[in-house]
């Protein structure tokens, strides 16, 4: 008689596909909107200056939850229940306060990725930071901040990679031709062709962000040889010099 272990050991779930790693892009961050003195709800908490949002999510709303499960915020100890579960999308937590802290963001995967779940932490800004700081409070604008952050699977285990390649296709993805492109119904970590004024992060994006840092570069290569030149001038010179 077989040992209960070797179903579990054969079971396709704790297969792995060896060399090969699958990424999902996403976003993380929050916003936050002050509340106006003359027009404050009067239930919320006197001291209390904004209502902020900190959230996990797709790259222009894509539903993320075939690989997120749940996630858990961590908010400052000054809140009552400060750890805030949220089991489905959206994964975001709503609420009022005065300050600005560290928001530590736990994130669980769908258990077919037999994957522990990581932490990623997100300064949760109350205060516009850069910019028309003056003008922006007195306009009383929302204040966002975001970051776009990519989750690798390594040898993901089979069940996790059929999950991560099929299912619905994904709205104005899939664009791409030739090999490797998205096919028809499948999900992928393929980009928005374009961004939009809710969604930041595109290829035209990306394709602009490599373009500056190549030029980055040139501009720096180009300051290195300048520095060789007057370098080796020098040292000339100082030849020159201990010659006589
Ligand atoms: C600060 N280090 O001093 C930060 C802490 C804490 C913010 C900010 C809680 C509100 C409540 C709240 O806004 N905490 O007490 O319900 O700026």
């Amino acid at each position: 008689m077989s040992s209960p272990y070797t179903k579990v050991y054969a079971n396709k779930r704790h297969v792995r596909h060896q060399g090969i790693s699958i990424y999902r892009p996403f976003v993380y961050g929050s916003v936050a909107k002050p509340f106006d003195p003359s027009n404050r709800p009067t239930t919320i908490n006197a001291e209390h200056t904004h209502q902020w949002s900190v959230f996990v999510r797709g790259i222009d709303g894509e539903d993320i939850s075939y690989w997120l499960r749940k996630v858990q915020f961590k908010l400052h100890e000054t809140y009552p229940n400060s750890l805030r579960t949220v089991e489905s999308p959206p994964f975001e937590v709503t609420e009022t306060g005065w300050g600005e802290f560290e928001v530590q963001i736990k994130m669980y995967f769908v258990p077919e990725a037999a994957e522990k779940p990581q932490t990623i932490w997100h300064f949760l800004r109350l205060h516009p930071w850069d910019g028309d700081v003056e003008g922006k409070k007195l306009r009383r604008e929302t204040v966002g901040s975001q970051s776009y952050e990519e989750i690798l699977f390594n040898e993901p285990t089979e069940t996790l990679y059929d999950i991560m390649t099929s299912g619905p296709p994904v709205v104005g993805r899939g664009k791409s031709k030739g090999k490797g492109a998205p096919k028809k119904g499948e999900r992928t970590a393929e980009l928005p062709a374009n961004d939009t004024p809710d969604n930041p992060f595109s290829q035209r994006a990306e394709g602009a962000e490599i373009d500056r840092l190549r030029e980055a570069k040139k501009t720096v290569e180009k300051m290195i040889a300048d520095e060789r030149a007057t370098l080796a001038e020098r040292e000339s010179i100082m030849a020159e010099l201990n010659k006589k």
